[in-house]
């Protein structure tokens, strides 16, 4: 089944609430993230020296906003052309190099779906987490397919 303008449409519209309120949604998604996976602090360079995941990190907005910036770009893509396509395999190094394996997809797609449960709120249904979920597995898709 193709990806439609109206998932994209959901995607694209409950992108733009998460963006308008990254600090506090940046906090939520790492601490879904690390609840599930504590370790994972240590893989990332800009929460490795806090105690607790801070408000007001810019760096850790900064990533958080990339991780979704791109599912919505993933969005974007497949409801034009069917499928994701990365520019290069920059991304497959970097996450090779970072030691991140398919469980850790999983855990980030988990904490991805809960954050924006609560971005969306009582408009939330099977019907936005679908389509959120689809773009997040092809991105991921293509992401995997660069990593050796
Ligand atoms: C780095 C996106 C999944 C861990 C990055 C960067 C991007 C990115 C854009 C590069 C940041 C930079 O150049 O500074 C994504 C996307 C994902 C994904 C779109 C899923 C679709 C994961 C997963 C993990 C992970 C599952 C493991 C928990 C990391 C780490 C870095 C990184 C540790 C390096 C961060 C640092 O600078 O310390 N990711 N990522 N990523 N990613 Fe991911
Ligand atoms: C995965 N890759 C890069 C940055 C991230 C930030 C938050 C959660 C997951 C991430």
């Amino acid at each position: 089944m193709s990806f439609t303008q109206r998932q994209e449409a959901l995607v694209n519209s409950s992108w733009e609430a998460f963006n308008q309120n990254l600090p506090f949604y940046s906090v939520l998604f790492y601490t879904f993230i690390l609840e599930k996976t504590p370790a994972a602090k240590n893989m990332f360079s800009f929460l490795k020296d806090s105690n607790e995941v801070i408000q007001g990190n810019p760096s850790a907005n900064a990533h958080a906003e990339m991780v979704f910036g791109m599912v919505r770009d993933a969005a974007i893509q497949l409801q034009v052309k069917g499928e994701v396509v990365l520019e290069d395999n920059v991304l497959g190094v970097v996450h090779t190099q970072k030691g991140v394996a398919d469980r850790h997809f999983m855990v980030v797609k988990e904490a991805l779906l809960k954050t924006m449960k609560e971005v969306v709120g009582d408009k939330w249904s099977e019907e936005f987490s679908v389509a959120w979920e689809t773009a997040y597995d092809e991105l991921a898709y293509a992401i995997k397919k660069t990593m050796i």
